[in-house]
């Protein structure tokens, strides 16, 4: 591990750190519609309001746990998820907000075509679900996300196979 971080993706010649070379790695060899030069800025202002959310998320809730002694597991679960969801409840306006700038469709930011930013809405949808807060997610987001696992057989696939697995194990 070249960082001697997670995540790590082992591909044919090269192993990738970094999440966001990962994504982009997986998007170059996907199976994702082109888009115009107006729809990729659109997905990509939908992509970047969801990774600030979710580092105004997981940055605060994991500060909040590592605060606590390693042995008190419950005690740092509690403080993870108290914080997680305080701030996620105080992030999702943004993505409502994004959402209206953009004009995004009701079953996809660009009509007709999946895209990245659809993607990083069903992240931060699958958070709230962990957190117990799918009411706060704003309905435009809530309607892309019901929409997306139809228009891709991945998509589908992941919910099927990972439908048990936990967004945070703790
Ligand atoms: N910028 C990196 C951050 C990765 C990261 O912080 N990984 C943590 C786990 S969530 C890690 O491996 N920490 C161990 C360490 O840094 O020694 C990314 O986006 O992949």
């Amino acid at each position: 591990m070249p960082l001697g971080q997670v995540p790590l993706l082992k591909t044919d010649g090269l192993d990738i750190n970094q999440s966001n070379a990962i994504i982009n790695w997986a998007v170059r060899n996907g199976d994702l519609p082109n888009l115009s030069c107006e729809e990729a800025s659109k997905s990509d202002m939908v992509t970047e309001t969801c990774r600030e959310v979710f580092d105004g998320v997981r940055l605060p809730a994991f500060g909040a746990m590592m605060a606590i002694a390693e042995d008190k597991k419950e005690e740092r679960a509690a403080a993870f998820r108290d914080t997680a969801k305080a701030k996620l409840t105080e992030q999702l306006p943004k993505i409502e907000t994004i959402l209206k700038h953009v004009g995004a469709g009701k079953e996809s930011i660009n009509a007709g075509k999946l895209c990245l930013g659809d993607l990083y809405l069903l992240n931060i949808g699958l958070l709230a679900y962990d957190l117990g807060l799918c009411d706060s997610v704003p309905a435009a987001a809530m309607a892309i996300n019901k929409a997306t696992p139809h228009k891709n057989d991945r998509v589908a696939a992941f919910f099927i196979k990972e439908k048990d697995t936990k967004y945070f194990p703790f």
